[in-house]
């Protein structure tokens, strides 16, 4: 035999085992290659490094061990593994940019961890050693605590791992988390070896449950409406100082943070001509699914949901017993333009046909969730109460319901998704 060939055994015209080998596998002269004994029938026999010169002493001086068991080839695996962790995105989003805070249902991400063990992942400093008797596995849950409960999907060896001298190897799996929601992920590991318990990963390393700092993601649909929207006003609490005790909320419906510096919100009573604005101030954010509260002089909410910005260059109250409006605007160049508007009552110059009109003391006018929500559905306990304000057709009249008791929420509120 030549120092590079194949060698290939066939039952017929199957193939039942091949090898092809470089001058990588070993060669010396008068000593047989052999592959390691524990090796042997796994798909680690392709890989150089886990052959050897044979140590069994034949007659005449030559080594090898025809018809005996092949030597260990020194193979001294030590389990469990000694280091693993969430290698990239360690989460989400990721510093570089490239894997956003929020995906949507039908995205798929590749997520890599790395690890070492002795002999496991030291034979090959080039790359990945291959080790065909352990298990990797990418998993996501809810419940950071409890890893065994989340859905887990097999990881693979990195095919695209290389390095100069590395004695880590790297896997690769793919994340795809179907429903909506915040979720922790990780990875775990185990050698097939009968018996052999799961060590799981998180960013900095092994962990044993409950403890971990996993990774995070937050997990959107496409969202319904691709930019931030007003979705509840309420102009009013009563007469006095509660004239003033209002609010505006914004939400997001989108996947993205959205940054809010110079953006305005205006108001303009039902048929006046002049709109009374407040200008954000650099540097405030409305999070992706997340809420923003403007809250008026003697707004009373807090400890409830928070004003994220007062104002007191208007006054809503007239605006609870007749019509009026509010818009949100974006600065594009010089100029200001309409991200979104609501008019209400007898306000003239409304998105489409007016809202309904402001209801009594302590209520709102609160954009749908999706376009079958009800006062019933968006009030506390109903079945859109959680599921955001991202129903937009530029058509107030059926875009809005309105709400008995008024429900701020500003950005420390909880995200929500539809
Ligand atoms: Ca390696
Ligand atoms: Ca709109
Ligand atoms: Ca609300």
């Amino acid at each position: 035999m030549d120092s590079t060939g194949s060698i290939t055994l066939k039952q017929g015209t199957v193939t039942v085992d091949s090898l092809t080998y470089t001058n990588a596998f070993p060669q010396t002269t008068g000593r047989a290659m052999s592959l390691a004994s524990s090796i042997i029938g796994t798909k680690g026999s392709g890989r150089a490094w886990y052959w050897c010169d044979s140590s069994g002493s034949l007659s005449g001086g030559d080594r090898g061990t025809p018809g005996q068991a092949n030597d260990d080839c020194g193979l001294n695996v030590e389990k469990p593994l000694n280091y693993c962790a969430i290698q990239y995105p360690k989460t989400f989003p990721s510093p570089d940019g490239a894997y956003p805070a929020t995906i949507n249902t039908t995205d798929s991400y590749d997520i890599f961890s790395q690890f070492y063990s002795y002999d496991v992942t030291t034979r090959n400093t080039q790359g990945n050693d291959s080790y065909p008797r352990i298990e990797a596995q990418l998993g996501y849950g809810t419940d950071a605590t409890n890893p065994a409960g989340w859905t887990w999907t097999a990881a693979d060896f990195n095919p695209g791992f290389t390095t100069p001298n590395s004695n880590n190897d790297e896997m690769k799996a793919t994340l795809q988390i179907p429903t909506s929601g915040t979720y922790s992920y990780g990875f775990r590991y185990r050698f097939t070896d009968a018996g052999e318990p799961w060590v799981y990963c998180d960013q900095n390393g092994k962990t044993v449950p409950p403890a971990g700092t996993y990774g995070t993601v937050t997990v959107g649909k496409a969202p319904l409406t691709n930019h931030v929207v007003i979705s509840e006003v309420s102009g009013g609490n009563g007469s006095g100082t509660a004239a003033t005790d209002e609010f505006i909320e914004l939400y997001n419906p989108t996947n993205s943070d959205v940054d809010l510096s110079n953006w305005q919100v205006g108001y303009k009573s039902a048929t006046g001509t002049p709109w009374a604005t407040i200008t954000l101030p650099a540097g405030r954010v409305i999070r992706a699914h997340g809420y923003f509260l403007l809250g008026g002089a003697n707004y009373s909410g807090t400890g409830l949901a928070t004003k994220d910005l007062g104002y007191t260059s208007f006054d809503m109250s007239a605006s609870t017993t007749a019509g009026g409006h509010v818009r949100l605007q974006q600065l594009v160049g010089s100029a200001y333009v309409d991200v979104d508007k609501l008019g209400w009552g007898t306000g003239n110059a409304p998105e489409g046909t007016a809202a309904p009109s402001h209801p009594a003391v302590g209520g709102s006018l609160e954009r749908k969730a999706v376009s079958t929500s009800t006062s019933v559905t968006m009030a506390v306990g109903g079945a859109d109460a959680a599921r955001g304000n991202a129903q937009d057709t530029d058509n107030n009249s059926v875009d809005f319901v309105t709400r008995a008791a008024r429900q701020p929420q500003g950005s420390t509120s909880p995200l929500e998704f539809y």
